[in-house]
């Protein structure tokens, strides 16, 4: 069957993930990593590979992938017609501390309503040693936490807003151990984040972002928002339309602005 199982969607709302999910076949997950190699050599220098956001607007390779027909089945299950709108990488190269700081991708997007999810693909195997992503089941129905703004001296955490401690015990937290390939799914209220990796092999995730039709963009915090069109009809038509990329390879120059970039003022237009 293609997509989800009824199981796996009553998971996804009682829990706020799935994971461990067959997806990309050997080949694909070479594919994936000669393709970031040639997304990489697109980088500046100076730059690292937290750059390469939303590249799916100019790399068809890599738009490819975020259009995956067995991935958009899988989120139909769960968003009814929606759009793509965001594409990272979140690479932990081996014996590094950066982590990810526990956060609600919710408090990072100026969007409403709140109900989007990630497709977080493993295109290198992902333990507890190398950085596994962590989750707190349950946490999306918690609604919006509070987060505080960290300075970058302060935090090893590659993501600067993080979830004040006291709203979730780290006792629950759930390490998603995920092959190369398998793709894991989680809603945008979840609290989650990861370690440092202390391993000698290095982390590698593609993450895909989508929205149901209904969820408009702050563009005042956000004017660069694209959507691209998954399953359905947009008949909200909230937000601006992006162009198919052509070319296979290619690099966006633009500011990066989520509610962390945007600014303390940002946050003000979050709904709690
Ligand atoms: O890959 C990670 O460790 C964190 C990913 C994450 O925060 C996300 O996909 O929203």
């Amino acid at each position: 069957m293609a997509g989800l199982s009824e199981a796996q969607v009553v998971q996804f709302r009682d829990q706020g993930y799935l994971t461990g999910i067959d997806l990309f076949n050997a080949d694909e997950v070479a594919d994936l990593n000669d393709g970031l190699d040639r997304l990489c050599a697109l980088l500046n220098p100076g730059e690292s590979t937290k750059e390469i956001r939303e590249w799916h607007e100019t790399s068809r390779w890599l738009y490819d992938y975020c259009m995956d027909k067995r991935i958009l089945d899988c989120i139909e299950n769960l968003l009814g017609d929606y759009y793509l709108w965001a594409s990272n990488y979140f690479i932990k190269e081996p014996l590094t501390t950066e982590t990810v700081a526990w956060h609600q991708d919710s408090y990072y997007w100026p969007l409403k309503p709140i109900k989007s999810a990630t497709v977080w693909i493993a295109c290198t195997d992902s333990d507890e040693d190398n950085g596994a992503m962590q989750v707190i089941p349950g946490s999306h129905k918690a609604g919006l936490l509070k987060h505080a703004r960290m300075a970058e001296t302060a935090t090893d955490s590659v993501l600067h807003l993080e979830c004040e401690t006291g709203q979730f015990s780290e006792a629950d937290a759930e390490s998603l151990i995920i092959k190369a390939g398998q793709i894991s799914i989680h809603d945008d209220k979840i609290v989650h984040g990861s370690p440092a990796n202390t391993s000698a092999r290095r982390r590698v995730a593609l993450t895909a972002r989508y929205s149901p039709t209904d969820v408009k963009c702050d563009l005042t915090v956000n004017p660069h928002f694209k959507t691209y069109m998954c399953r359905g009809a947009d008949t909200y038509q909230h937000n601006p339309v992006g162009t198919i990329p052509t070319e296979a390879f290619g690099r966006l120059d633009r500011a990066h602005l989520s509610v962390e970039e945007a600014g303390e003022e940002a946050e003000t237009h979050l709904t709690r």
